[in-house]
């Protein structure tokens, strides 16, 4: 049964033309730990905090830029929103908002999208042809090309770039988000990362971290502002949400304190689609189930563009960070399997074999330790175009952005109402490495993500999270 619409009957909701109104009971624990002569206690606290929520209803016309439009991801996501809003390969359904979405972006390469999308050799070539006359007027932007963060082999790539000083190349990169609102007619915009992976800039007192110090270097014109780093300088300067879909460390210190200065969304780290999907369920149930994962190992190889990029040290080594710590909190869980500071011999490994193109293959051995000194190890073999798995991702990034934009709440006792912090912890259950506020504890347990997720959109309408107790069978 397709579900159209529904609606929340209660004396906590209301519906006015534009906006959902709610209150909502947000129940939590206080926790305190006593230590009584040397023993640990706990005294566990309930506590209750009244919010209000409220959601503009108004769904705006979306548009879309991405960075790195014409790569493997930028054109299976453009073919295949095209295809699904045509009919072209599946029957249209009835209401698609994705459907609606102006797409448009940069990239260092000039090549049209319908070319773009047989480099990718990601779709079946009768779908190619059908979606050729949509995508070959689709031309990307000149992008920002600095041959310093990403790999070498890039370089014959490079024929689209933005030409200039770093802070000219910012003014760019704005004028370019303004005009393209003009020209689609969209009401909003989001900005999204789907290029390169680029290797991990320096942090340094005095370059980059303060919002003073970045936009002094960007005014010095420093070499160490990545490319990254500029086109999310600009979206925060035109108040545009800006999503990492890759793993490098485009938010330093300094832009996020920018972004939070500004209010203006940022949420990232890389897209999280596969291995590191399954590992964020596999990890947890396992380490919540008592059994103690020490040695984790996961290989990829995979022949696209991507991986030809991972290939260079210092790209690969942005990516090994993010795949690496999505156990961490997850390990740390639980201080009776592990010691403190103890942690599972995690190894990621990721080779180019240009052969097998987009069809990534990953492969995962978990060994673990068992009842009474026994071991236990899983492996896992997995074979998939990676495309196909980040495009949708992609998608529902940037709805879930545009949306948490129009959600508003305050707690008992504050005046107004505000929106969500502006480091989009909401969009977690889709990266690998939740970008999070300044000392906030990082979830990457999958379940969780996902119930952060549920229960916040169930707040919004009045509804109590989900709380699979069941009660009313026991
Ligand atoms: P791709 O290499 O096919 O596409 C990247 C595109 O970005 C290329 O067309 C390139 O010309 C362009 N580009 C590079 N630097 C640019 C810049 N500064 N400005 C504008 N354009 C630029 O790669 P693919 O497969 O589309 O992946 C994109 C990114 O997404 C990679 O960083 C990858 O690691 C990340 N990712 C992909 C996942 C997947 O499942 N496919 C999952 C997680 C992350
Ligand atoms: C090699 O791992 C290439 C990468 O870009 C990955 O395909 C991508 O990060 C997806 O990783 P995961 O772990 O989410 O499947």
């Amino acid at each position: 049964m397709f579900i159209e619409s529904f609606k929340v009957e209660s004396p906590n909701v209301k519906y006015t033309n534009d906006e959902i109104q709610s209150l909502y009971s947000y129940e939590t624990t206080e926790l305190v730990h006593e230590n009584r002569n040397g023993s640990y206690h706990w005294i566990i606290k309930p506590k209750t905090v009244k919010y209000e929520f409220k959601t503009d209803t108004r769904v705006p016309k979306l548009g879309v830029l991405l960075v790195g439009w014409g790569g493997n991801n930028g054109s299976t996501l453009t073919g295949g929103v095209i295809a699904n809003r045509e009919g072209i390969s599946w029957a249209t359904k009835e209401k698609a908002n994705p459907d609606d979405i102006v797409f448009g972006g940069w990239d260092i390469s000039d090549m049209n999208l319908a070319d773009a999308m047989v480099r990718a050799k990601v779709f079946d070539i009768d779908l190619q042809k059908q979606l050729r006359p949509y995508m070959e007027s689709m031309v990307p932007l000149p992008g920002i090309y600095d041959p310093d963060f990403i790999a070498a082999n890039q370089g014959s790539r490079a024929t689209n770039v933005i030409k200039g000083t770093k802070k000219e190349q910012v003014e760019q990169i704005m004028k370019d988000i303004r005009e393209f609102k003009e020209a689609s007619k969209v009401d909003k915009v989001v900005v999204l990362w789907t290029a390169n992976t680029e290797r991990y800039s320096n942090v340094v007192v005095g370059l980059n971290d303060t919002t003073e110090n970045l936009l002094a270097s960007l005014e010095k014109d420093e070499a160490e502002i990545s490319p990254s780093t500029l086109y999310a300088l600009a979206c925060i300067f035109e108040d545009v949400p800006f999503i990492n879909g890759s793993p490098q460390n485009t938010f330093v210190p300094g832009l996020i304190d920018l972004a939070i200065k500004r209010n203006s969304l940022i949420g990232g780290d890389d897209f999280k689609s596969g291995q590191t999907k399954m590992k964020s369920v596999l990890i947890d149930f396992l380490v919540g189930a008592g059994i103690k994962p020490t040695s984790i190992v996961s290989y990829n190889h995979l022949g696209n563009n991507d991986g030809m990029n991972l290939s260079a040290p210092q790209t690969f080594r942005s990516k090994e960070i993010s795949k690496s710590n999505v156990v961490d909190d997850m390990v740390s869980s639980n201080g009776i399997l592990y010691e403190p500071g103890e942690h599972p011999d995690h190894v990621i490994v990721i080779k180019y074999v240009p052969y097998v193109g987009d069809s990534k293959r990953a492969m995962d051995e978990y060994t673990s330790e068992i009842f009474m000194g026994g071991k236990s190890t899983i492996v896992m073999h997995n074979t998939c175009e990676d495309s196909l798995l980040a495009a949708p991702i992609i998608l529902d990034l940037v709805l879930l952005a545009e949306l948490s934009t129009r959600i508003q709440l305050k707690a008992e006792g504050e005046g107004k109402f505000h929106s969500f912090h502006p480091v989009a912890t909401i969009l977690s259950y889709l990266t690998k490495a939740p970008l999070v506020p300044p000392g906030t504890p990082v979830v990457n347990a999958l379940s969780k993500q996902r119930a952060m997720l549920e229960n916040i959109l169930r707040a919004c309408v009045g509804l109590a999270p989900e709380n699979n107790m069941i009660l009313e069978y026991k």
